[in-house]
C-alpha cells in the first residue's frame, strides 16, 4: 500500500496513455469499427464490476440490485485509498464503478481516467442533499463526475476500560491520546492502530500542530513527520481493514480510525456479548471529514450497468439500511427518517453543530507536497530515514 502511493509521481505518463487510448477509439470508429469498441448503446453483459471500501455494501443490497437487474455484482474491496488510485489512474482495471475520496476527484478527471456521468440515468440524484452537493461541487465543477455514497471523520477510537486501567485521567477526546510520545506509550502493552491514510493523517497531524492541514510549506510539513516519527515505537500496526475486529474483540485498546468503523466496532462487540466497549471520540483538537463518491472509469466496461448500480444505491431504502449497517451517513435526504433513531441521533454518525465547527475538509494536494508526504509517511510506516 505504502509502495503503491509512490507510483503518484507518474500522473503524466497516465494522462498520455488515456490520450493514447482515446487516439486508438478515434481511428477506430473513423475505421466503421465502432461497433467492435462496445458502444454504449450495445448491449452490456449482465455484470457491474465495482471497486469499494471493505464493508461499505450490505449483503442484502448486493442480493436485491441483482433480484431486480439481473445484473451481477463483482465487488472487490480496498482497504488504503492509494491502491485505488494506483489502478484509476493506470487504466484498464476492469471496475465500472470506483470511489475515491472526494478531494481526489479532480486529479483522476483532470489525468482522464474518470467519465462524465449521465444525469438522465441516475433519477435519483435528485433527492441529494444540495448542501453537500454544493460542498462538493467546489471540487468537481458540477457535480459533474461523482455522487456522494458516504461520509465520516478521522478519530479517536477506543476501549474505555483497558484505557482507565493505564491511565485514569486519560485525555480520550484528544489526540494527545496518539501524538504524544509519553501518552501513546502507556498504551503500547494493549496495542494501537492507525489507519493507512497518508493525506488524512498527515491533515490531522498537522492541525494538531496548529498548522493549516493542507500546508505545502516544508518546514511544516517535516515538523508534522518528526510528531509521527517519535511516536512510531508505539503503533502495533497500519491495517485499517482489521481496526474495527480487533478493537471489538480486545486485541487492539486505541487506534486513530474512521468514525462508522469505531462505532461498528461497537457493535460487533455487543452482538458477540464479550464485554467490550469501544467508543469514538471526535478530537476536540479538530479533524477531517471525508466524502467517498462514486465515479466511473473512462474504460468501464459496464457504464450503462455502473449508472444503474449508482441510481439504485441513491433510493432511499438501499442508503438507510447502508447507513444502519456500516454507521457511516449518507448524503440522501428521504433516507434519514429510515435510518435507525439510535443512529441518526448518535452526535458522532450524523454529526451535531458542535462537532461540525471542528471538522475540515479533505482537500486535494498539489503533486509537490504529495511527495513530501508520501515519502514522510513511507519512512513513518516503514521506521526508516
Ligand atoms: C470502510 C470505511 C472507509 C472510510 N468501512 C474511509 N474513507
Amino acid at each position: 500500500m505504502v509502495a503503491a502511493s509512490g507510483s503518484l509521481a507518474a500522473i503524466p505518463t497516465r494522462k498520455e496513455v488515456f490520450a493514447m487510448r482515446r487516439l486508438a477509439l478515434l481511428a477506430a470508429s473513423m475505421l466503421g469499427l465502432s461497433a467492435l469498441c462496445g458502444g454504449a448503446s450495445a448491449a452490456e453483459d449482465k455484470t457491474v464490476n465495482i471497486y469499494f471500501w471493505y464493508d461499505y455494501v450490505p449483503a442484502e443490497t448486493i442480493a436485491e440490485f441483482e433480484k431486480q437487474t439481473g445484473i451481477k455484482i463483482v465487488y472487490d474491496t480496498f482497504d488504503s485509498v492509494d491502491m485505488l488510485t494506483t489502478k484509476a489512474l493506470t487504466g484498464g482495471s476492469g471496475y465500472d464503478l470506483i470511489m475515491p475520496g472526494a478531494s481526489l476527484v479532480g486529479q483522476y478527471a483532470k489525468a482522464g481516467a474518470i467519465q462524465k456521468l449521465g444525469k438522465a440515468a441516475i433519477p435519483n440524484a435528485a433527492g441529494l442533499n444540495p448542501d453537500i452537493m454544493a460542498f462538493l461541487a467546489r471540487q468537481d465543477p458540477g457535480n459533474a463526475y461523482s455522487i456522494p455514497y458516504a461520509y465520516g471523520t478521522t478519530g479517536i477510537m477506543y476501549n474505555p476500560a483497558t484505557i482507565a486501567q493505564r491511565m485514569k485521567d486519560a485525555p480520550v477526546d484528544s489526540l494527545d491520546m496518539i501524538f504524544k510520545p509519553e501518552v501513546a506509550a502507556r498504551f503500547k502493552d494493549c496495542g494501537i492502530a492507525m489507519v493507512d491514510s497518508p493525506e488524512g493523517v498527515m491533515s490531522v497531524a498537522l492541525n494538531y500542530l496548529g498548522f493549516d492541514p493542507f500546508s505545502t510549506n516544508e518546514a511544516e510539513l517535516r515538523k508534522a513527520g518528526a510528531l509521527l516519527a517519535a511516536i512510531k515505537p508505539y503503533i502495533r500496526h497500519f491495517k485499517s481493514g482489521s481496526i474495527m475486529t480487533e478493537l471489538a474483540s480486545g486485541d487492539l485498546c486505541l487506534a486513530l480510525g474512521w468514525s462508522g468503523d469505531a462505532i461498528g466496532a461497537n457493535a460487533r462487540a455487543a452482538d458477540s456479548r464479550n464485554g467490550i466497549e469501544v467508543r469514538y471520540a471526535v478530537p476536540r483538537e479538530g479533524t477531517e471529514i471525508f466524502f467517498d463518491v462514486m465515479t466511473i472509469p473512462v474504460d468501464a466496461p459496464h457504464p450503462e450497468n455502473a449508472h444503474a448500480l449508482i441510481n439504485f444505491l441513491l433510493s432511499p431504502q438501499v442508503s438507510a439500511r447502508f447507513t444502519n449497517a456500516t454507521l457511516y451517513p449518507n448524503a440522501v435526504q428521504a433516507a434519514t427518517p429510515l435510518v435507525d433513531k439510535a443512529v441518526s441521533d448518535n452526535p458522532n454518525i450524523y454529526f451535531s453543530k458542535d462537532i461540525l465547527k471542528r471538522l475540515f475538509a479533505a482537500q486535494p494536494r498539489d503533486p509537490k507536497s504529495l511527495r513530501t508526504v508520501t515519502r514522510l509517511w513511507t519512512s513513518f510506516v516503514t521506521g526508516t530515514d
